[in-house]
């Protein structure tokens, strides 16, 4: 049960007995996980600062060479996931390919893999605007003794054990779910702690917001365009009002509170689209759902596909229910 102002860490072992199967082991990833953001969330908040403490590539005045931010946040992440060996794998958008953790006395007996997005919508830090971390959880496939294979990390959406985003904005958010509703929680920066503001959060079915970059428009199928014209024209409630922040956790985000629908379509440049079924559609589609909304590529639910790479991308049309279903039946029709 949700009570607001509960922190974090109280939820999770309140919680803790929800989970399918229930040996700690999840509990403390999701730990890890919160740990990890804290870093990154700090980093993330010195950003501005660029000019005082040097650029990507320089050397500080400690002596200590500045990373970019994304590298940043891609080792904080495996570092703390690794160092307290609680996977068996790590699956991330920053690496070619994932990373096997053999865990304790090289037993390879760790049920979970991970697959991460560590810092997403990264061109928008030079311009002090929101950007975010996605992860996704899955129980390892291939028998426990052996080391993670491939086949742990493509697995479809529908298989998910856990899935959250942090957004570093105004405030910084932790969502997640394990399958039992969504939750958010606020991070109180003064005293490093995270607090339940956002309990059974919920997709409203209907929206009057509509998030695609139209710079694009040329490129889209005609579909897109169509329902584009169809969000612009005046009629019942609208037209619709555009918002495009180009942060896929902030632009979500708003959707989920105030209703609206999010889409990066195929296009004549990327013909599969541009995001990433593992580490970007996977893991929003499972918060979507558990939210009441639902996502889609324009004709298969999302979390239906079997991915056959790692970095596989896919079109994404995600959002309140009823949107996402009138987006498809315009791609239908064309
Ligand atoms: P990234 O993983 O390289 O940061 O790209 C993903 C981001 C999403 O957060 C965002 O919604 C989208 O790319 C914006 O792309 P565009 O600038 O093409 O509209
Ligand atoms: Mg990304």
């Amino acid at each position: 049960m949700a009570k607001k102002n509960q922190t974090l860490g109280e939820f999770i072992i309140e919680n803790q007995s929800e989970f399918k199967y229930s040996s700690g082991e999840l509990s403390r990833l999701i730990n890890s996980i919160r740990l990890a953001a804290k870093v990154v969330n700090h980093e993330v908040n010195k950003a501005g600062l660029v000019d005082i403490l040097g650029a990507a590539g320089d050397t500080n005045i400690q002596g200590e060479d500045q990373q970019k931010l994304d590298v940043y946040a891609n080792n904080a992440f495996i570092k703390t996931l690794t160092n307290r060996e609680i996977v068996c794998g790590i699956a991330s958008e920053e690496e070619d390919d994932f990373i096997t953790i053999r865990g304790r006395n090289e037993k390879n007996d760790n049920k979970y893999v991970v697959l991460i997005d560590p810092l997403d919508g990264s061109s928008n830090i030079d311009v002090n605007v929101s950007v975010g971390t996605i992860f996704s959880v899955y129980r390892r496939v291939t028998p426990s003794g052996t080391p993670v294979t491939i086949d742990d990390f493509l697995q479809p959406g529908n298989r998910q054990v856990a899935a959250g985003y942090i957004v570093y904005g105004t405030s910084t958010m932790i969502v997640y779910s394990t399958g039992h509703g969504v939750n958010g929680f606020t991070l109180n920066p003064a005293i490093g702690t995270y607090y339940l503001s956002h309990p059974n959060m919920r997709f409203p079915e209907d929206g009057n917001i509509y998030s695609v970059n139209e710079g694009n428009y040329v490129h889209f199928p005609q579909g897109v365009k169509d329902y584009i014209k169809y969000c612009q024209q005046e009629e019942d409630n609208r037209p619709y009002t555009a918002r495009y922040i180009g942060s896929l956790v902030s632009d979500f985000h708003r959707n989920m509170i105030k209703g609206g629908i999010y889409i990066y379509p195929n296009t004549s440049k990327d013909p599969k689209g541009k995001l990433r079924l593992l580490y970007e559609c996977n893991p929003m589609a499972y918060i979507a759902e558990q939210a009441g909304g639902s996502a889609s590529d324009g004709t298969t639910r999302i979390l239906d596909i079997d991915p056959t790479e790692l970095h596989q991308r896919v079109p994404f049309f995600c959002g309140s229910k009823n949107m996402v279903k009138k987006a498809e039946e315009f791609m239908q029709k064309a």
